[in-house]
């Protein structure tokens, strides 16, 4: 045996552990990497239901308020009046479509009740919201808005609101336009603000584009 292959051989030996292992950890990161599908949806959004309407995405969750839980409305934040701490509930004995509706019920003229969702949204795009609504003997505060959608900045600035709704009327369809501008996320709010009487809020859409 040649002795000058001695030196040789013990370079190698950690050269070749050394790219036995880089090889073992970037097989590992590929092993790991196949466990998560290229194509996976977030639990977000595979559970948005589809537009009624439309075969545009209903981009709004929990739109019919018929996922409740025993505390809290599931996706969305309830903000009732601080002198009226129950105005916001699920009403499981009035809807528009399903089994309840979301209902802000008010004693005080001064009260003031939102229930509001963080949408994700693409910036500089048009979009869509309906609703349908539900009044009885609202009134309102002089100067002061009543019941309506709205869509802010996530920093609690308005963007839009729909139109107005007071007094008693039966379910109707309400439907404004946006454009999301520089947000990536935009608040949409369901309102009664500074005002007495019933509103009722159910099958909320917010879809991309204009209809
Ligand atoms: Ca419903």
């Amino acid at each position: 045996m040649n002795a000058a292959k001695y030196p040789t051989a013990l370079w190698l030996v950690p050269l070749v552990l050394f790219l036995a292992t880089m090889f073992q950890c970037i097989a590992s990161d590929q092993d790991k990497n196949r466990l998560v599908p290229a194509d996976v949806k977030t639990p977000e959004a595979a559970t948005r239901e589809p537009s009624a309407e439309s075969l545009r995405e209903n981009l709004v969750m929990n739109s019919g308020f018929e996922k409740s839980g025993q505390d809290e409305l599931e996706y969305w934040a309830l903000m009732p009046a601080k002198s009226e701490l129950s105005a916001i509930t699920v009403d499981g004995a009035e809807s528009h479509s399903g089994n309840s509706s979301l209902r802000i019920s008010q004693a005080n003229a001064d009260s003031f009740s939102v229930c509001k969702q963080n949408i994700p949204v693409e910036p500089g795009t048009d979009y869509t919201v309906t609703c349908w609504m539900k009044g009885e003997n609202i009134v309102i505060t002089e100067g002061c808005e009543g019941a309506h959608v709205l869509i802010g900045k996530t920093d609690g600035h308005g963007i839009k609101g729909a139109a107005i709704q007071q007094g008693s009327f039966p379910w109707k369809k309400t439907a404004m336009t946006f454009n999301s501008g520089s947000e990536n996320t935009v608040t949409l709010q369901l309102y009664l603000h500074l005002s007495t009487g019933d509103v009722w809020y159910d099958d909320i859409e917010m879809v991309k584009g204009l209809e």
